[in-house]
């Protein structure tokens, strides 16, 4: 395919050079553009859009099989997409994805990157964080973490899904590591997370987060966000959360 294209792109060349002197007009004498793609190869780090792991229908009957097929494969593809067209140019390109989150600005300028980097970001967590047959309650480090920043585990979970309910409109519920080692729960509006510590208060890594934006629950509980919230509890992948927890 791409030998065809060339030799596509080097017949329009040949019939370029053909045909300028004949019409004379500067616009139609070929650009750099068919050259330039064949010989720079792009530094441009491309993000691709991560594989859920499991079946759509695996989270069933806490989430739905169509709301994860729809979040995945048109949400979250969407974000890919566009976070990939963003970075195209601009200077944050072929860096790092924390390091783009984290240096982005509360900005017009930055709000493509924003918007898209914390859509590709946020929901390659989230489907890391949650499995069938999960839910349950941490051990080891993590537990210990937990018990010791809030008290308990009851705790701990009365204080994420209080900020889960009462983020207004769409947005994500965190569980992080703040700069001072400590653990913490967050919450963010539209895409943002806490890693972009140049746009939001709460900052620390993210060790798990939950979608509350109603593309996330609205097919199977319409507006009761508190019971989807719920079920979450019953599919977060504790294990992979202390993995999180263990590579800060
Ligand atoms: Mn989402």
């Amino acid at each position: 395919m791409k030998k065809r294209d060339f030799l596509k792109t080097s017949a329009i060349l040949t019939m370029g050079a053909m045909i300028t002197p004949l019409v004379g007009c500067e616009d139609n004498t070929p650009k750099q553009e068919p050259k330039t793609t064949e010989e720079a190869p792009k530094k441009t780090m491309v993000f691709e859009l991560p594989e859920l792991g499991y079946a759509f229908d695996a989270l069933e009957p806490h989430i739905d099989a169509r709301t994860m097929e729809i979040h995945h494969d048109k949400h979250h593809a969407g974000y890919t997409k566009k976070f990939n067209k963003a970075l195209e140019g601009s200077d944050w390109a072929g860096k790092p994805l924390e390091e783009i989150l984290a240096g982005l600005q509360d900005n017009e300028a930055d709000l493509g990157l924003r918007n898209n980097g914390g859509g590709y970001y946020n929901h390659s967590l989230f489907w890391k964080v949650i499995g069938p047959n999960k839910g349950g309650e941490p051990t080891g480090e993590l537990a210990a973490a937990i018990t010791q920043t809030f008290g308990s585990f009851e705790n701990f979970s009365t204080e994420f899904k209080d900020a889960a309910k009462t983020r207004f409109g769409s947005g994500w519920a965190w569980l992080v590591k703040d700069a001072n080692g400590k653990l913490a729960v967050a919450d963010t509006a539209n895409q943002d997370n806490p890693l972009m510590s140049g746009i939001v208060g709460q900052t620390g890594t993210p060790i798990l987060g939950l979608d509350v934006w109603e593309h996330a629950y609205y097919l199977n509980y319409q507006n009761r966000r508190g019971d989807y919230i719920n079920a979450f509890f019953n599919l977060i992948n504790w294990e992979e959360v202390a993995k999180n927890l263990a590579a800060i």
